[in-house]
């Protein structure tokens, strides 16, 4: 991929490096070390790591809101050129983002291709493309509030439709390989609707967006709980998402987005369940304590984190093909997106590196024989193993940051993009 400099100034990053390069190879020794005595290459987890990637939500670089408020910051992005830009300086300090996820219409391009071009220069590509019937857009003949693909006009099914054709039209000359379809459609009262028959309704319109896609193409169903409807949710559990990609077809699978289950949800055995039946397509992630609160990713519970990709390990090992999307669905409310970006694929990167080092031998066997104090503590000691030294090599050895925050911090980014970006307004909602 041409262009694989990012904005900041290489030599920046290499200055940086010098100072940090001689403590992480004493760390990367010690840890090389002590994998050795448990019979782990750390070179080959180092190698695992570098072809390691997430996407990054075009949403997220912009400051995030609440219904509340939304605070923004002098020098963040004010248009999709800009968040390009943002997201190119992402990639270049972790080396582990080098795809987009954009969304429609947050994200109007009036030349495809040549935002194709544009984002190659930055050795960028596409993730999953986004469709939004959640909002009425100006102009727009009719609205979604009593629903998108499930509502009872077929005149606004017909439109739900047609715009999720339009997003995958956009995405193939950007050249994305798939849709992520996330719906609103719920009710707030009991009676509303008919619970079963709006899901006949979402069936219809998901299979015409179904037949649309290229050969090539995944559509991924998103599920989730709650809100914006706070009585019922059309696609609101797993369930419901396998049982309709199931319908749908083998291009059609399941997005798991962390945020969209009620507290304390078994979310790793989902993802064991979704990737047994080969309908595990993508994740969304970020951390919650409550509801849907798009925390920066391994902020809140990191072990659930690790216990995730533990069980994409595991699929992987069963498996052997396994490519789920893995992007960033994010609002950062009261930091710089930039740093929480890339402390989230820090965090991220972390439990796929602790994953590689549990001894899966040795935990089939103790399971196998039920010694269950030995089974966790096999797991724990693959958590409680610092990987910050394979991370910080794997980047270094990339071309990217020994410390990204820190290098993004000496870069003066922000700082400048404050002098030469439009303020933007206060006002409220996620973007
Ligand atoms: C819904 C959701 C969905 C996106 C939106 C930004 O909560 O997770 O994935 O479209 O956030
Ligand atoms: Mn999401």
């Amino acid at each position: 991929m041409a262009g694989t400099h990012g904005p900041l100034a290489a030599d920046a990053i290499a200055a940086h490096n010098k100072d940090h390069i001689g403590a992480v190879t004493e760390d990367y020794d010690a840890l090389g070390r002590k994998l050795a005595r448990r019979r782990i290459d750390i070179d080959a987890v180092k190698q695992r790591v570098k072809d390691f990637s997430v996407a990054v939500p075009s949403w997220g670089v912009g400051v995030g809101g609440t219904r509340f408020a939304k605070f923004p910051i002098p020098g963040e992005p004010t248009n999709v050129h800009e968040k390009l830009a943002d997201c190119a300086v992402i990639n270049q300090l972790c080396r582990m983002t080098p795809r987009v996820s954009m969304h429609f219409p947050w994200d109007r391009v009036d030349d495809p291709a040549g935002f194709r071009e544009e984002a190659d220069q930055f050795g960028l590509g596409f993730d999953a493309v986004n469709s939004n019937t959640f909002q009425d857009q100006a102009g727009q003949p009719l609205s979604y509030k009593s629903g998108s693909l499930t509502a009872t006009e077929g005149g606004v099914r017909d439109q739900a439709v047609q715009h999720n054709i339009d997003c995958i039209r956009i995405g193939e000359k950007l050249g994305s390989r798939a849709i992520t379809v996330w719906i609103g459609d719920g009710t707030n009262f009991p009676g509303q609707q008919s619970l079963r028959a709006s899901l006949d309704r979402y069936l219809e319109s998901a299979h015409a967006i179904y037949g649309a896609l290229p050969a090539d193409w995944r559509m991924l169903i998103e599920h989730k709980l709650y809100e914006p409807a706070f009585y019922s949710t059309v696609i609101s559990d797993w369930g419901t998402s396998i049982m309709v990609a199931k319908e749908l077809g083998p291009k059609a699978q399941c997005l798991v987005d962390l945020g969209h289950h009620a507290p304390n949800v078994n979310i790793e055995q989902i993802v064991a369940r979704l990737s047994r039946f080969g309908k595990l397509g993508g994740f969304h992630f970020n951390d919650s304590k409550y509801g849907d609160d798009d925390l920066d990713s391994g902020s809140i519970n990191p072990h659930q984190l690790y216990l995730v990709f533990n069980e994409l390990a595991e699929a992987e090992r069963a498996s052997g093909t396994f490519d789920p999307a893995y992007m960033i669905d994010q609002s950062h409310n009261v930091t710089d997106p930039i740093e929480s970006l890339l402390s989230s694929a820090e965090a991220i990167g972390g439990a796929y590196a602790r994953a590689q080092v549990v001894d899966r031998d040795a935990l089939a066997a103790h399971q196998q024989g039920n010694d269950v104090m030995e089974a966790f503590r096999t797991l724990r000691l693959a958590y409680n193993t610092d990987v910050a030294p394979i991370l910080a090599m794997a980047r270094i050895e990339s071309g990217g940051a020994a410390d990204p925050i820190l290098a993004y911090r000496e870069s003066g980014w922000r700082v400048r993009k404050a002098q030469e970006r439009k303020p933007r307004g206060a006002g409220a909602g996620i973007v």
